[in-house]
């Protein structure tokens, strides 16, 4: 697999110098500063991509060429969204980069409750608590529905939470919820977060899912002409949250899609912690059902809790069986090589890491620390070595 790492562009903490010496050759990157819809510019990819590969490193994926909300929301003529979609796929192709991660949640991208949950043994980690999410949804953003979404002694734990909570405890609350917007510049309040879901109102999973599917018939050939492989990053969690429809939640969701559009251009990205989220989830059957399908690996762990919490484990713990996720994605390596394609490595990176020792001084972006996650690269490096050691003995 082509060891890879997020970088977040020149705005990142974490310096390219600094990644090299955690051994990753691939970067996996995006042009953060563009806004949701327009082109990015073929001059500014080579600038961005020249810079990467001056580091010594190759620009292997991009995370994320984002669909804007318009799309996701059906809404008025999309036309001149889905020709800048395109543009910026060809933008890319035109400077070597052939791989696209995007997702298709409304509005939010992933969400966590705690950004700085403690680990035994020293650390923290991010944590998802099903009582704050509640005690969010519905004591302080008021969304009286969300009683549907949460079994009683959830909203009893939610209501007690909020009872004993601070003003500041709230404001921390708030801070990790909107940490996972996706846009740098979108972050609400709680009355701008109400008036962002009106624009959601009565959006069902069938229209959610027909609006997609529009979304990949206007892409996916462009895709196969480029030679692109698109692949869309599940639910984070996957579930429902604030009342808004998810489609990329679990097996059914992901066969739905492949089946949309079946050809290779439309992929999936497999992240074993999003999925691993989801108690009714078997990622390493996941992968295997979908292997020839799978463009990109996030690899990262989660411990759940019955009452939907999950937090984020060390890379080998958690519930997912991380050693058959690998074995998976590597046989299906072998088959491709098999086949004589230059694209059969599957580029990989540790996804999120826990904060340890000094990585809380460097201010990183959350869940992406950088001791924390050369420990996890560094675990997950030893398992592929190992099990590729064993496939030519
Ligand atoms: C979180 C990431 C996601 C992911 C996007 C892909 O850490 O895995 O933000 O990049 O959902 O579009």
């Amino acid at each position: 697999m082509i060891e890879s790492w997020r970088w977040y562009g020149p705005f990142d903490k974490i310096t390219l110098p600094e990644i090299r010496q955690t051994g990753a050759t691939g970067i996996v990157t995006a042009l953060h500063e563009i806004p949701y819809g327009e082109v990015w510019p073929g001059d500014t990819i080579a600038a961005r991509n020249a810079e990467i590969r001056g580091a010594g490193f190759d620009w292997v994926v991009v995370e994320s060429l984002p669909i804007h909300e318009r799309i996701k929301r059906g809404e008025g003529d999309l036309s001149a969204l889905f020709a800048n979609y395109r543009q910026s796929m060809a933008n890319l192709a035109t400077n070597g980069i052939h791989t696209i991660c995007y997702n298709f949640m409304p509005l939010l991208d992933w969400t966590r409750t705690d950004l700085a949950a403690p680990v035994a043994g020293g650390g923290t980690c991010l944590r998802f608590s099903a009582p704050r999410m509640a005690a969010f949804e519905l004591h302080m953003l008021g969304r009286a529905e969300a009683e549907n979404d949460y079994p009683a002694e959830v909203r009893q734990q939610a209501a007690i939470w909020f009872q004993q909570s601070t003003e500041a405890d709230r404001e921390a609350l708030l801070h990790a919820i909107m940490s996972g917007l996706p846009g740098a510049y979108d972050r609400y309040d709680v009355a701008g977060l109400q008036q962002a879901l009106t624009l959601y109102d009565g959006l069902t999973q069938d229209d959610l899912r027909a609006n997609y599917k529009r979304f990949l018939e206007e892409v996916v050939p462009t895709a196969e002409e480029l030679g692109m492989r698109l692949c869309v990053h599940p639910d984070d969690p996957p579930r429902d949250i604030l009342g808004l429809p998810r489609i990329v939640s679990d097996a059914d969701d992901i066969a739905w899609i492949m089946d949309a559009v079946p050809s290779r251009a439309n992929g999936l990205t497999l992240c074993s912690g999003s999925l691993g989220a989801n108690p009714a989830n078997d990622v390493p059957d996941i992968a295997a059902t979908h292997a020839d399908r799978i463009h990109f690996a996030h690899l990262r762990n989660v411990r759940k809790d019955p009452d939907g919490s999950f937090e984020e484990a060390a890379h080998l713990d958690g519930d997912t069986d991380m050693v058959a996720l690998i074995g998976v994605l590597l046989a299906e390596q072998r088959r491709r090589q098999a086949e004589g394609r230059t694209d059969a490595l599957i580029p990989m990176r540790p996804d999120h890491g826990h904060e340890l020792l000094w990585d809380s001084t460097r201010g990183t972006h959350p869940g992406y620390p950088l001791i924390g996650r050369l420990r996890g690269l560094a675990e997950l490096r030893g398992v592929m070595r190992a099990l590729l050691h064993d496939s030519t003995r």
